[in-house]
């Protein structure tokens, strides 16, 4: 049977692995269609008419023909539509929705940049590369104080806040950030790691389009 979701989307992109991350722990099979980035396929006509950033992810949902931007959003939609991870109250909600936009405010692209700069796909003078190691760390600070004292983001689960800034944390280490400097988070990280359905990045991104098995 064809899947409901289909994931567009490029193995080395992070918002691409949170989407890939929440269908996986949510045990929604997905089919994935590699967007190449390196070629521009995500500026050519047909994907900028699905895809009006013309950026990966692109979540498509055959129930119903919607086609869904920005990770953070599809993180939301899954939640509603598959009833999991949206937090147990509207207030957990709303706490999971204040986490994901600070993710992209003050921790995403002191992670990404950094991560960029190292693997060489963006160079920077050096004042401006040491000002993203910076606000990565300042991120990174502030998820160990709140997480010191609890096991999940919000609520007593986990939720698509957990997800959402997993997926962003999961990139540090390639970024040049040294996660034992932050040991609730490690810990957060391990229990994160321990949900059913879980997988890094290289189980979930195929390299290639997949049909989902
Ligand atoms: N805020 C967006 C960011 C998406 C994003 O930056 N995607 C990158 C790949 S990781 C992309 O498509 N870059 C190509 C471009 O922006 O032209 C989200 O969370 O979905």
């Amino acid at each position: 049977m064809a899947s409901r979701f289909t994931l567009n989307g490029f193995w080395r992109s992070s918002p691409t692995y949170k989407v890939g991350l929440m269908l996986a722990l949510a045990g929604e099979p997905f089919d994935y269609v590699s967007v190449n980035l390196s070629e521009g396929e995500h500026k050519k006509p047909d994907f900028l008419a699905r895809q009006r950033y013309g950026q990966v992810p692109l979540l498509e949902d055959s129930n119903n023909g919607r086609r869904l931007c920005q990770a953070a959003a599809i993180l939301d939609y899954l939640a509603d539509v598959t009833g999991k991870f949206g937090g147990a109250t509207l207030d957990e909600r709303l706490s999971a929705r204040e986490w994901m936009y600070w993710d992209y405010d003050k921790l995403a692209h002191g992670i990404y940049r950094s991560r960029a700069a190292k693997l060489g796909f963006r160079t920077f003078p050096e004042p401006v590369a040491a000002a993203y190691v910076a606000e990565g760390e300042a991120g990174l600070a502030v998820l160990e104080a709140h997480l010191k004292s609890r096991d999940w983001l919000v609520g007593e689960g986990p939720s698509i806040a957990d997800i959402d800034i997993y997926g962003v944390v999961a990139y540090a280490e390639a970024g040049g950030f040294a996660l034992e400097n932050y040991p609730a988070l490690g810990a957060w990280m391990k229990r994160f790691e321990a949900l059913p359905g879980f997988g890094r990045p290289e189980d979930i991104l195929p390299k290639q389009s997949r049909i989902a098995a």
